[in-house]
Order: structure tokens, then sequence, then C-alpha cells
């Protein structure tokens, strides 16, 4: 009997620890096992010298305190005073005294209100390391960044960091329920637990604040897009106040989705039409009451007049009518509203490609000063490729945000292993020619082109409740770096890869080596095996989990992936340019000129632009055909030569997540395997061609395929 007692025991308690390394995100703190770091760290951290007493200040203490703990087994001394040398100085400009801050004073010209300086400093003869910056929370995003060094073990010697946030707004958007349900999340249910706030306050709420606060994310829109106006009820605020509160401290705002419908809704008005004066006060006094809830509230985002979502349309009005009357009910209090630009009508039977832009282009320069516009990344609707959105390049006057998508709605789900920063990457590399070339979309983005004072990314978040964050351990990893990637949209996405392996697993370079590249390679997979060649938005409709190319019987056009691929006896492909839709005119010249012509457009684009016969001879000298089907087998190939890689680390980690991920990647193989098969046979119908040899015969009929149905994938409300 005790025996068993102690072996369940046992098991509780490797089971906690064990389980506690997937919920510890990046945020390991393993013990540095390089000896030669290790030594070199306790030699240059004796003691801490923390100035200021703020809540944020604090929170910057515990965390020097638990990543020092962790990683090198001791915590330094906390000292008042800087006596003797190899302290750790802690505080902002306003905290340090003169002789100190004469050493940084030309540093701080370098950085911005969110900066933060990391230097190697000697004061009276005695070596010391500052960390700081213009405000508390600057001097946070400097201790997550000095633990970052020793977690992925850099040296400490001659420290000359001065970085800034390229970017005003960082932000999740989590689309999220008040039942809980999560809008395209894998990942459990809603962090935010309604019924038991505003009293009870989860620590899980903490720990995401301190994630976010770690990777440089300082806002967070709580609801879904597709929004309900009881949130802005005092009961509901009330709740939104207390989550406030706890993200305060960790720099991180609230913003909240505004229902457009909502004076009627909530408000027992007969109208929501932005230019009558009892809906304007409305939303006046609507402001005013949260805003004295929560000073520092980030905010509305609103989806308007898209996908049956109540808008100013609806009252003659138009977008720059709506956004502009939110925009003066936020103004007093320094408020800013994200309206977004993911619009396509049900009206216009014109390629859905061209709505948003045509939309919006004419309203460029129209917009109040805090309005910005948020576009999605892609025309479509994050797609595991897309050409960047036009609109990036086409409004000058108007500050637009970028949104990317981290849940993978489009991308397996939860279950497959895809490193979203490569994608994020190169829509932010991508040249909009406005002002010639070098006018990249980050360039857009962070404001440097136009010279924009508010700018801004978002992600739609793929957090949720379950253990481990994210559904998958390496979903994590699209979290961290899109945080990284809002920081500096010009981070490469290699270094991101690395940055997040070494602190989440490992730094054995034996561990590193492979995973990285298996990582950096799993982006061209999932378009290989899903929409290899420039085809889009095949996935089964409604919930999108696995392949529908058939699909043709919904009540909209441009709901049915045979709208999209366009295959037919001569072809397949959306024609885009100018025999087409002449979608391609709404690029810069250059790159109009560039996707436009079929000698000139990337393969990897080629049937988002083209229609293109199956004996189309590809750069390679393959025909479509041949081409499209051993694409689809490499990205099959892909998938097991990534779960090669992983069944290799078992020494190097956990055998907990070691399994989780190895069991995920055997989905994921099975998973590719029905996308190359069910599409391959669909298109052979129309191709009439024999499978080219390398290409692995099918293991069920098109009719098995399109038999299976999925009511309770998950997502999909
Ligand atoms: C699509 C999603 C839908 C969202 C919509 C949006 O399928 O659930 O509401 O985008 O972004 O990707 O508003």
């Amino acid at each position: 009997m005790t025996s068993l007692r102690f072996v369940f025991l046992f098991l509780l308690i490797s089971f906690s620890t064990l389980a506690q390394k997937d919920y510890k995100l990046w945020l390991q703190y393993t013990a540095v096992n390089n000896a030669v770091m290790a030594s070199e760290y306790k030699n240059n951290l004796k003691g801490i010298v923390v100035l200021g007493n703020s809540e944020t200040i604090k929170v910057a203490q515990k965390e020097l305190q638990a990543g020092f703990l962790g990683m090198l087994g001791n915590i330094p001394q906390i000292k008042s005073e800087i006596k003797e040398e190899n302290n750790l100085i802690v505080g902002a400009a306003s905290s340090l005294n003169p002789e100190i801050k004469k050493l940084v004073s030309s540093d701080f010209d370098k950085i911005n209100n969110e900066g933060f300086i990391i230097k190697s400093v000697s004061i009276q003869n005695k070596k010391q390391i500052i960390i700081t910056g213009k405000n508390d929370v600057a001097v946070l995003y400097g201790v997550f960044s000095f633990l970052r060094i020793l977690q992925t073990n850099k040296s400490l010697k001659n420290l000359n960091i001065a970085d800034s946030p390229k970017t005003n707004i960082r932000i999740l958007n989590h689309w999220d329920n008040l039942d809980r349900t999560v809008e395209r999340g894998y990942a459990g249910f809603s962090l935010w637990n309604w019924q038991k706030l505003p009293d009870f306050i989860d620590q899980r709420y903490i720990d995401y604040a301190r994630a976010n606060a770690s990777i440089g994310i300082n806002g967070t829109v709580l609801t879904n897009v597709n929004a309900n106006a009881l949130i802005l009820t005092p009961q509901y605020l009330e709740k939104v106040e207390a989550l406030a509160n706890v993200f305060r401290p960790y720099g991180i705002k609230v913003y909240l989705t505004a229902r457009f419908s909502a004076p009627i809704e909530i408000g027992n008005l007969k109208t929501a039409d932005p230019k009558d004066l009892e809906v304007m006060n409305w939303w006046k006094n609507k402001a005013t009451e949260i805003y004295k809830r929560i000073p520092d509230f980030g905010g509305f985002l609103v989806k308007a007049n898209s996908e049956g979502q109540p808008g100013p349309q609806n009252y003659g009005r138009d977008h720059v009518d709506g956004a502009n009357m939110l925009a003066d009910a936020v103004a007093p209090f320094g408020g800013v509203i994200m309206w977004r630009a993911f619009v396509y009508s049900e009206h216009d039977a014109n390629d859905r490609a061209k709505q948003a832009y045509a939309e919006f282009q004419p309203y460029d320069g129209k917009f109040k000063e805090n309005v910005i516009i948020q576009v999605k990344n892609g025309a479509i609707d994050f797609q595991p490729r897309e050409p960047f959105h036009p609109l990036f390049g086409a409004m000058p006057k108007t500050p637009l945000m970028m949104e990317f998508q981290i849940t993978q709605e489009y991308l397996g789900f939860s279950t497959h292993l895809v490193f979203l920063p490569k994608l994020f990457q190169e829509v932010l590399e991508s040249d909009t020619y406005q002002k010639g070339k070098g006018s990249t979309v980050a360039k857009v983005v962070d404001g440097s082109l136009h010279h924009n004072k508010i700018t801004g990314i978002a992600g739609v978040a793929n957090i949720g409740n379950d253990l481990n964050w994210t559904g998958h351990p390496f979903a994590q990893a699209n979290w961290y770096g899109f945080g990284r990637l809002a920081w500096n949209p010009y981070l490469d996405s290699e270094v991101i890869a690395d940055e997040w392996l070494r602190s989440t697993f490992s730094n054995d370079e034996n561990f590193l080596k492979p995973v990285k590249k298996m990582m950096m390679e799993s982006r061209e997979a999932v378009v290989d095996y899903m929409t290899p060649l420039g085809l889009h938005h095949i996935m089964d409709t409604g919930h999108h989990y696995g392949p529908g190319p058939w699909v043709s019987n919904l009540s909209r056009p441009e709901w049915n992936p045979v709208y999209y691929h366009k295959a037919d006896k001569n072809g397949i492909g959306f024609d885009r340019s100018k025999t087409g839709t002449n979608a391609t005119a709404q690029y810069a010249p250059e790159v109009e000129k560039l996707f436009d012509n079929l000698q000139t457009c990337p393969e990897k684009d080629l049937l988002w632009f083209h229609h293109v016969s199956w004996d189309y001879k590809l750069k390679n000298g393959q025909t479509l055909w041949n081409g499209l089907a051993l694409k689809y087998q490499e990205g099959v190939d892909e998938v097991a030569a990534m779960r090669n890689v992983w069944n290799k680390t078992e020494k190097y980690i956990d055998s907990e997540r070691f399994s989780e991920v190895q069991m995920l990647l055997e989905i994921q193989y099975k998973e590719a395997k029905w996308w190359r098969d069910a599409c391959l046979l669909y298109f052979q119908q129309y191709s009439g061609k024999e499978l080219p040899s390398g290409v692995e015969k099918p293991t069920q009929t098109l009719d098995y395929f399109k038999s299976l149905k999925f009511p309770f994938a998950p997502g999909n409300g």
C-alpha cells in the first residue's frame, strides 16, 4: 500500500514538473550547463541593484530572481547601494544618479519611449552592467532581453545594446467569444473566465502578461471581431477592468471589439447611424464610462460591413463616417480605432481579391488621426501563401496596420508544425515599389515610408486554455515570433527560430541545427502539400479542415473552392492578369508587370495570377500537371523528413514534449498524404493525365475523400 502510494506520488510529481515545461513557454530558465558561460555569468552577476518601486519594477526584479535561480542556481544579492563591482543595475532614467546617467546619456538619444539600454560600464573603476530605459516598462523589456542573453548562452562582455520597438501597437487579437469558445481557436477555450471575473484572478492572466511582455507585446484585444455588444455593458466592463489591472504592470493595454450596432442592442436607440447625434453621444458616453474604469484603455477594433457584421453602410454611410465617429469618441482619452479592411461584398460579383482595395483605397487620407486601418497580409484570407495585400502599396496618407493570423485556421490547425515567422517575413520583405525600389511592406507598416504617427502589427492569437497554451508545442514559436517581429519587422526568422529553440528546449548544437532547419522548411512544406504553385482557398468549407477542392454548392460564389482554382479541361488557376480580372493593376507598375506577365510571375504565385494549361512548361521543364503532382509529393516527403529529424531528438529534451511533437508529426504526415491524394485525384479528372513517376499512388478513392465530414471540427462556432 505504502509503496503504491509512493509510486502514485512520484508519478504526480513527475507529471506536474514535466507538464510545467509545456506551460512555461520560452521562459524555461533551465540551468546553464555550458560551464564556461555559467562561470562568466556568476562572476559578472554578484549583486542586483534595483532602482524604483513601481509595480513594473517589482515585476522586473521578480523576473530577474526567477531567471537567475533557474539558470545559475542562485539569486545574486539584492543590494541598495553600488559598492563592489559586478552588479546589475536596473532602473529607469529618472531613478539613476547623475554619475550613472552621464555614462548612458548618449544612448538615450538612440532609443524611443519603449526602448532600452543594456550596457557594460565602469563606475569609479568598478565594472557594472546597467539596464535602463525612459520608463519602467522599457526597463522591463530590457530585463527580458538581458535574460534572453543568458538563455541563449551569449556572452556578457562589453554589452552595448540600445534597442527600441519599431511599431507602436504590438497587439494580439483574440477571437474569443463571451461563452469562452474561440473562433478559429485550436488550443481549448478562451483564457478569459468571464463568469469568475472580476473577483477571481487566474494565475494564467499573470503568466499570459509575462509571456507577452517578454517579447514586447503591448496590447491585447480581448474579444472576437465578430463582436458581442454585451462586452460594453457595465457588468462586463467591470471584468475587463480587472484584467486591465493585471496587465498594466506588464505594459499591456486592453482593447475591445466594438459592435457597430451596440447603441441599438444595449443602448435602446433606434439607430446606429454614425451621423445621428444621439448615436455619437452614446459612443462618447460609453468611451467616458470605459476610461473612468480603465484610464489607459487602448481603444476599439472594428469589423464592420464584413461577413454580415453591422456597420455604417447599413445607414447609407461609409467606412470613413463609421471610423471617424468612433475616433471622436475615444480621442479625448488618447484612444485609437483599428478599423479592419477585411471586406468583400455579397453584391459584388467581381474578384474577391480586389474588393478590399476597391472599397478602401479611395478613402486614403480621409480618416481621423487616431484611426489606423488594419489590413490582412494578403487579399484573400490567411492562406499558406498569398502575395502581399495591394493596399500596403496604395494608401500613403493613411496609417496601415498589419494583421497576421497566428492561429492556423488554414494551415492545419494546431496539429501541423508550421513555423509562421517565415511566412510573416516573406510578406514584410515584399516590395510594394510605392516610392520606388525598396518600399517594402515592413517600411509601410513601421511608418518609415510615409512617416505615420501611429503604427502597428496585430496577430490573431493561437492561445487557449490548453496546458501548453497553443495546442502544439511548436505553435508557441509562432506566438513568440509574432511578438519579436512586431517589435522589429526586419528580424530574420532564422534568428527568431534560434532564440526560441534555445530558450524553449536546449542550447545543444546537435539539437539546434537539425531542428532549426526543420522549422525553417516547415512553411514551404505546408504550401507544397496543401496549395502549391499559387493555389489557394481549396480547404473544405466552414471549418477549413482538410482538402475540399470539389466544394461548389455554397450560396456565395467566393465561398466555394472551385471559384479559386478554376480547374477545367484547359487548365487551372485564377486569371487575375489583364486578360482576366486585372487584379494585378492594383499594384505599383513594377509589381503589376512582374505578376501580370506569365514569364516573370514567380512560380510560387503562378496559379494565383494565371490560368494555365495542364501542359504549360514550368521553369524546370516539367509540365504543369507533373510539376503540381510532384510538388504535392514533395510536401509529403518534407513532412516525412521532419518526422525523421524529430525522432532523433529524444536524448536532448524531456520525454513529454518529445512524444507530443512525435505524435503530432505522425498526424501531420497522415494529413499531408490526405491533402496530396484528395487534391490530385480531384484535379486529375480535369487534367486527364496519369500521375508522374515519383508520386505515390493514392490510398483511397476520390469519392471516399469527398465523403469525409467534420461537423465538430474545432473553431467553427
Ligand atoms: C476568416 C475567418 C472568420 C473570421 C474572418 C475575419 O474564417 O472566422 O471572422 O476571417 O477575419 O478568416 O473577420
